[in-house]
Parts: C-alpha cells; structure tokens; sequence
C-alpha cells in the first residue's frame, strides 16, 4: 500500500483532501506570507484516528503539521515548501462533549470553532471569555497551542489561564489523557503547560477541559478620544477602582487604523464627530445584574460619571457610551477590523510586542520615531490590548507600494523595533507565538540558556523532529 492508501484505511474517504485545489486553503496562512506544500490534507474524526495517522507518520518518517481554522498569524499552521509533511487539520473533531454548569467546565474537542464555544457557554447561562477578531473562525486546539490572548485578558488572562485539562497525542502516537477537570493538581511537573503555547511542536491537543465563568448580565461600552497613550494607561489605571474592578477590555488604537477600517470596511463609521489621534475602547461587566427602580445604578451610570470626571481632568476629549448592544457592536466592528483593514489596504510588517504597561506611553513615542526613521512615509498603525501592555505595532506601507518593494525595508523596520522593546524589557512576540515568522527572531532575542532548555525538552519530547519541523526552534 502506499502512504496515502494506508492514510486512507485509517481516516476514510471523508478524511482526506488530495485535489490540488481543494488542498490549496490549507496550505497558504491568512496573512498569505506563505505557500506550503503537503502529501495530503488529513482530517481525523476522533483522537485514535488521530493517533494512528501520527504512528503511520513515524513509521514512514513522515511529518505533520497540525492545523485548526488556520487563522494564526506567524505561518505555524503552513506546511513547509518540500512537500515532506501532512496536513493535520482538527475541524472535523468538532464537538462540544460536556458542560457541568456547577463545576464551571465544559469539554471540548480541539476542532471546535471558538464562537461556538462562546455561544454554548452563553446558552448555558456562563461565559468562556476568550475572544478575539478570528472568533468566527479559529479553533480552541489552536487557540490553546498559541496561548492566545484577544480583548479580555486584563480580567480572564490569556487562554493558558482557562483550561484545566488537555487530551495530547504525542510525537509518537500515543494518547496523554491529562483531561481532569481540577483547578489544582500539583503532582509533578506540569505537562498540561508544557503543550499550552508549543504551536504544535510537541503534539497534537485533541481534547480540552475548558473553565466557565458566571455570564455577564451588565456590560457597559465606552468609545473614548484620548489625547495619547499616557492618558488611555491613566484611563485604565483609574477604572479598575471605578468599576469596582470590573474592567474586561481596554483597547487603544490610532487614528491611521480607524481611517483604514472607515476605508477598507463597508458600513464602518466614525462614532464621533472630530477626528482624535488616539482612541479607547473601555469595556465593564459584570455578573450582577443592574439594580432596577429610582435609584437605578448599573455600571453604564459609573462609566458615565467615571468619563466625566475623566473629561475634566484632561484625559477623555470626548466619548460615547453605548446606548444598546447594536452600537456597543459597532464600536467593536471598529476595533476588531483592523487586521482585515490592514490586509485590505496593502502589503503590512506587524510586530505583536508587549511592555510593562506603565512604560508604554514611552515606548510609542520612541516607537513611532524609529519607525518614521526606518522608512519615512510609511504608515505606523499601532492598537491593541493595552491593560495587557500588548500593542501590535504594526508598519503599513506608504500607499501604493507592492509587498517586494515594502519588504525591502522589513528587516531594517523590525530591527529597530525588537531593538527598542528589549531596551524596554519587553517581548518580540506576545500573543501571536513564533510559528515560522519569528525563528530567527528568537533565536536573537531569546537568551542562550532559555534556546537552549527550549531546544532541550524539544529533543526530549519529539526526538525524530516529526512535529511541525521548522516551527518555533531549529533543532
Ligand atoms: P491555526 O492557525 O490553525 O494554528 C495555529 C498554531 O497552532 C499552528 O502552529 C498550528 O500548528 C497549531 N495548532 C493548531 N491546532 C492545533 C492542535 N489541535 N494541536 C496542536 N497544535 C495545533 N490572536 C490572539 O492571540 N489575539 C487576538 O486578538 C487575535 N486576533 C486575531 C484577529 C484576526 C482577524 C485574525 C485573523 C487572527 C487573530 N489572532 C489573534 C491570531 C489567531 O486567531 C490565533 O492565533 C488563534 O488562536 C489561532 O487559532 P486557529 O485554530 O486558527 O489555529
Ligand atoms: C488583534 O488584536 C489581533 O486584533 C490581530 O491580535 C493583530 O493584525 C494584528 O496585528
Ligand atoms: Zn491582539
């Protein structure tokens, strides 16, 4: 038989994609950075068919790499160019498999759309609050393998901090069941973390236990002008007292990235009347429903009173509380299309970096300077999660460029920006992980003792390099 007929007898019909054209989504990233190449694209249905497939790959020295909605951003789900690997793709394992409304759980397989998720936990009155633009699309085994952050980790933390238990097929073959439901367990090194974050180098996540939370049943949305990102971390810094410490969101963006969105994105418009360099999105919620009659207080009241006072003392120029949800969503439209705008607009660098929130401000202005310096009249369109310090500081050409003429530039762009954040103490990478794009990168940045355990456990777990190969450390 021959590899495919063996992958075949494991998977079926139904689990395999061979037609080039059929093939080629799953071999290109959403940024379109890459174009790999596969034996075929491999779809298990369950966690033996996925064991069993990474045994064959063993067995004929074969490697795999491991995909879910293939919406990350550093190419970690795109195959190499040599045509040496497969596509390990999850989404036909998409089930939800349990809620336990009084243990605040729910068990999932890892093809499982992560707004799927949100909406299951939502129908049962709790909430799974990772959220991020890609919603929609990515999955919760990719969301766990990037450890990835989105819009409300300053109150939930990034998705490392929302799952108890994992289910891991390992580099050769066999099932890690580690799917425990505990909010502790300190019996011996902590293998759970280990695949949390390792974009598929390690294994493959097959099953998760995630946690819940009580569902939001008060939420109170603000658009907010800012004069500079010293008065958003000001903003922010005083909420969290304010709300009574019900902050979910605080996020910053530029005026060049809601000019792009009103452009690139039908139906988008501008909140307010002026145009402001910086805006913030400032989120509160919390489970304990708005206290009805006369002396009605919920927390859009306290946001109201907490920007004006804010207005006063210099820090808001002007702001808008949602009324309703629908205007609520449109100030998230805003926020959450500027990847898509970006992408729309032209070629783009971005560098998803992360400082200690109080030197921020600093930090953009240094930033945007030696961004200017790299390459006058590019485009600096920085936003992000800045309650977690976290901007994605991205370049966009200056109009009109094609993406070889603007990528001419990347490494000069790059380099005095990672230069300037590791000044700052900061990260090169902070929730989009490594994948393909920033191996070099780490390999600079990173220290010798930190490659070198990295590269360590890497030998140790997966000794034939089948898992993801090229991906976030050369070994
Ligand atoms: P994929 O892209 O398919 O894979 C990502 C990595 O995980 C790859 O290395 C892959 O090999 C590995 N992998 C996938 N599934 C498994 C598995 N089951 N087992 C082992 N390895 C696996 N990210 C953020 O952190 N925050 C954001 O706010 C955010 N916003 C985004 C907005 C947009 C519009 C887009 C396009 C992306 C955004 N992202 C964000 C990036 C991306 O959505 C996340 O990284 C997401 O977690 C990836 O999930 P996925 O299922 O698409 O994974
Ligand atoms: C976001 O926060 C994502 O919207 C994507 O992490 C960021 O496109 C980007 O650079
Ligand atoms: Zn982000």
């Amino acid at each position: 038989m021959t590899f495919v007929e063996k992958l075949r007898a494991i998977v079926g019909d139904k689990g395999l994609v061979l037609d080039a054209q059929d093939m080629h989504p799953y071999l290109t990233d959403w940024r379109e950075n890459y174009l790999g190449s596969a034996l075929a694209i491999v779809r298990p249905a369950t966690t033996e068919e996925v064991s069993a497939v990474v045994k064959l790959c063993v067995a004929e020295k074969v490697a795999i790499c491991p995909q879910g909605g293939n919406t990350g951003m550093s190419g970690g789900a795109t195959p190499q160019e040599d045509g040496r690997e497969i596509v390990l793709s999850l989404t036909r394992m998409n089930r939800i498999l349990d809620i336990d409304k009084v243990g605040y759980s729910m068990t999932v397989e890892a093809g499982v759309i992560l707004k799927t998720i949100q909406e299951t936990a939502a129908d049962n009155d709790r909430l799974f609050p990772l959220s991020l633009g890609a919603e929609g699309s990515c999955t919760i085994g990719g969301n766990l393998s990037t450890n990835a952050g989105g819009v409300q980790v300053l109150h939930y933390g990034n998705a490392r901090n929302l799952v108890m238990g994992l289910e891991v097929v390992l580099p050769n073959g066999d099932i890690w069941n580690g799917l425990r439901a505990l909010k502790k367990d300190n019996t011996g090194y902590d293998l759970r973390d280990l695949y949390l974050g390792a974009e598929g180098t390690l294994g493959i996540i097959t099953r998760a236990v995630l946690k819940l939370w009580p569902k939001p049943k008060d939420v109170a949305t603000s658009w907010n002008a800012v004069p500079s990102p010293a008065a958003a971390v000001e903003l922010l810094s005083g909420a969290y007292a304010a709300s009574e410490d019900n902050v979910t969101s605080c996020e910053l963006m530029g005026r060049q990235g809601i000019e792009l969105v009103l452009k690139n994105i039908p139906g988008a418009a501008d909140p307010l009347a002026d145009r402001h360099d910086w805006y913030v999105l400032l989120e509160w919620s919390s489970a304990r429903p708005p206290r009805e009659g006369a002396n009605q207080s919920g927390l859009r009241e306290k946001m109201e009173a907490y920007l004006g006072e804010a207005m006063e003392k210099g820090l808001v120029l002007d702001a808008v509380v949602a009324q309703n949800e629908a205007q609520a969503r449109a100030f998230w439209a805003l926020r959450e299309n500027h990847s898509e705008s970006q992408k729309r607009e032209g070629p783009s660098i971005k560098h998803d970096i992360s400082v200690s929130v109080g030197k921020l401000p600093d930090f953009v202005t240094e930033g945007l300077a030696a961004m200017h310096k790299a390459l006058p009249g590019c485009r600096p369109v920085p936003f992000g999660h800045v309650g977690d310090g976290n901007l994605h500081f991205n370049c966009q050409s200056p109009p009109g460029w094609t993406k070889p003429q603007f990528m001419a530039h990347g490494e000069a762009i790059s380099g005095a920006i990672y230069d300037l954040v590791t000044r700052y103490g900061g990260s090169i990478s902070a929730e989009h992980g490594i994948g393909r794009i920033k191996v070099d990168e780490l390999a600079h940045y990173r220290s010798k003792i930190e490659l070198d355990v990295m590269r360590s456990l890497k030998r140790a777990l997966d000794p034939q390099d089948i898992m993801n190969p090229g991906k976030v450390i050369r070994v």
